[in-house]
């Protein structure tokens, strides 16, 4: 028991210093966040020249991970399966610009060129085309909210980071360069500018991956009891690590989080 109690009291020092993290770091931790795209609008030019708007999307679920190694574990894969019924994921790199303990601004940019001929349908535009280039960035302020239920409904937990849009086109906006047609030569490149692109998006909270299994704002008793209760089961919530079984492992996951909050 006494083993217990300076265990939990080393863990409260270490989830002091967590818990006074920057808004960038408790991003991360999440480990994911909701993207929302609320509507853009689009300029072909080229072989074809039009404008059109998109329409808003649903929310998506987009997990961070590290993809180019320079230890900033906020990149995602954008499928764009979802926007333009393309089945390819863009890599997107995280920057942080700016960090604080209530804000931060995070620059997401990305660069593709899958050279594949795809039918795209969407509002307004039907065509087959060959997209050998994809550029793009997206710019968003990462805020400090009160820790309240996921607004999106996507996640399955709380969270209390909002993201906004920050900034304006220049720091917003996605080029497709294309071949109309799939027919590869120089009459027939289009240019696809995305602009006025609106979106918002939310996370932080603390992902079951590091024990909170009710999704609260804090990793505490409730979260081990349920842990206990389930244990020997396949009971998902209370699998922390998702091997398919809660055991000692989600408790010791748990235990080596205790205390952390947002
Ligand atoms: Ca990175
Ligand atoms: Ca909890
Ligand atoms: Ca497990």
């Amino acid at each position: 028991m006494r083993v217990r109690a300076s265990l939990l009291g080393l863990l409260s020092v270490v989830a002091v210093s967590v818990s006074a993290a920057q808004v960038a770091q408790q991003l991360a931790r999440g480990g994911d966040f909701v993207f929302k795209f609320n509507g853009a609008d689009y300029r072909i030019t080229g072989a074809a020249n039009f404008q059109e708007s998109f329409n808003p999307r649903d929310p998506i679920r987009l997990d961070f991970s590290d993809l180019n190694n320079d230890t900033v574990a906020l990149d995602v894969l954008l499928d764009l399966r979802p926007f333009a019924n393309i089945n390819r994921q863009v890599p997107l790199l995280a920057q942080v610009l700016s960090d604080g303990s209530n804000e931060a601004v995070i620059r997401w940019r990305g660069t593709d060129n899958p050279n594949i001929c795809v039918e795209v349908s969407d509002d307004g535009f039907s065509a087959n085309i060959l997209i050998f280039e994809v550029t793009g960035v997206l710019t968003g302020r990462v805020r400090r909210v009160p820790c309240a239920p996921d607004p999106y409904n996507t996640l399955g937990r709380n969270t209390h980071l909002e993201i906004v849009k920050e900034g304006g086109d220049a720091e917003n906006n996605l080029r497709v360069r294309a071949y109309l047609f799939c027919l590869q030569n120089p009459f027939t490149i289009i240019t696809v500018d995305v602009f006025n692109i609106r979106w918002a998006g939310s996370g932080g909270g603390l992902p079951r991956r590091l024990g909170n299994v009710n999704g609260d704002c804090v990793i505490n008793d409730s979260d081990l009891l349920q842990i206990l209760l389930g244990f020997g089961t396949n009971n998902a919530a209370a699998d922390v690590n998702g091997d398919g079984i809660v055991n000692d492992s989600d408790l010791l996951i748990t235990l080596l989080n205790f205390g952390q909050s947002v």
